[in-house]
């Protein structure tokens, strides 16, 4: 049912973190996390924490490349850390090194692994519990929006192609629906009928860059909530976190993936579809946090075109997760048959709530943008 083969054995998982070079022996190593992509461990020692987790071999396909990236952009967020007088060790990433050296480490079966330190007295939130923690998480990601501004996009490898292009993951559900590998198309004739009506509108973003009206820039690319660590005590954004897949991106996009995820009512495998709802506070509390700190670096089409961001992302989200249940589940994990369609019914039900508000979607992007100094 995993994307990944689990490794079964514990003492295999021991010998790998044992590979990375750290100074106490490991005392405990457990599953940690409830991320969709990659099999993440919590090891434990005697005076410090870390993060151990395998890079998903099906969904990076060069899984060096994607460790690659990760040096890359927490080495140049750890200087501009520095300088703004934060603190690198807490604010972003710290990769482990290997006792061989480099940052990857390969199991019996020639799987990647990496280790980060654990952040402390921080936690991550599957639903936003206020608005007020909402708005802190915007606030984390338009920072790290900002921070990477002058990152050089020539130095990060493309880890998945076309990841945000919403046609293209539109013909790839076609594809998949073609093929119907899984022979689950007759469960999904709604659906399906939902996402060719939307067709037409799924190149809104990309070709207003094609165009020149909006920039490609560095993007996280996977801002949803669980991917920014918030201080335990404080609700503030600490951390963002799961850097496999900053690349060359649209800013409007990762506005969007955080309001797909943080701005639903109901969980993201909700089957009760009534419970699914904008929540148009949630919604202005997250942009009022992500233009407070990003707001300058954003050009004024950007943010006009933020609304779209959420619209598309939740669309494109739900064709993945309906290409994947037609795939036979090979990419996304779930825990029961049926998820990934759950999943896909979730977002099609929000985009019709998107479709519902929009033109308070577009005010409440106007009125906040003209807050900004
Ligand atoms: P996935 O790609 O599977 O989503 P993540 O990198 O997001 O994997 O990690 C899964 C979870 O592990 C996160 O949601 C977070 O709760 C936790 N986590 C990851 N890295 C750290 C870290 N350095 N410190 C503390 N918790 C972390
Ligand atoms: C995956 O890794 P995780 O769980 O943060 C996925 C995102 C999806 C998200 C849906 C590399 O994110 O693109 O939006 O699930 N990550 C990858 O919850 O595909
Ligand atoms: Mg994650």
């Amino acid at each position: 049912m995993q994307a990944n083969q689990p490794i079964e054995s514990q003492q295999a998982k021991l010998r790998i973190a044992r590979m990375f070079d750290i100074p106490d022996g490991v005392s405990g190593l457990c599953p940690y996390g409830s991320g969709h992509i990659n099999d993440t461990y919590l090891v434990t020692t005697p005076f410090r924490r870390y993060i151990m987790q395998r890079v998903n071999a099906r969904v990076f396909a060069k899984p060096l490349q994607v460790i690659e990236n990760i040096e890359r952009v927490t080495a140049y967020l750890r200087d501009v850390i520095r300088r703004e007088g934060g603190d690198p060790l807490r604010e972003t990433l710290t990769l482990i090194p290997t006792r061989a050296g480099g940052y990857a480490a390969r199991d019996e079966e020639g799987g990647y692994w990496r280790m980060y330190r654990f952040i402390e007295e921080t936690v991550s939130c599957d639903l936003p519990e206020t608005t007020a923690l909402f708005e802190l998480s915007g606030e984390a990601f338009g920072r790290f929006q900002r921070q990477l501004g002058g990152f050089d996009a020539r130095l990060l490898h493309e880890t998945i192609r076309d990841f945000h292009n919403t046609p293209v993951r539109y013909a790839q559900l076609m594809e998949a629906a073609e093929r119907d590998r899984a022979g689950r198309l007759g469960q999904a004739g709604e659906e399906m009928a939902f996402c060719r009506q939307h067709e037409s509108e799924t190149s809104a973003l990309v070709d207003a860059q094609a165009a020149g009206e909006i920039p490609l820039r560095v993007t996280h690319n996977d801002t949803k909530l669980n991917n920014v660590l918030l201080d335990a005590k404080t609700g503030r954004g600490v951390c963002v976190i799961d850097l496999d897949t900053v690349m060359p991106g649209l800013a409007a996009y990762d506005f969007g993936d955080s309001i797909r995820f943080g701005a639903n009512t109901a969980a993201e495998d909700e089957r009760n579809l009534m419970r699914v709802h904008l929540s148009l506070p949630m919604f202005e509390a997250y942009t009022r946090g992500f233009l407070r700190a990003a707001g300058r670096v954003l050009t004024p089409r950007e943010v006009e075109l933020l609304p779209m961001g959420a619209k598309l992302m939740t669309l494109e989200c739900g064709m993945r997760f309906l290409a994947d249940h037609l795939n036979g589940d090979a990419y996304f994990k779930i825990h029961r048959p049926g998820q990934n369609l759950d999943r896909a019914r979730t977002q099609f039900a929000l985009v019709r709530e998107m479709e519902t508000h929009w033109d308070e979607m577009k005010e409440i992007v106007r009125k906040l943008s003209k807050e900004q100094p």
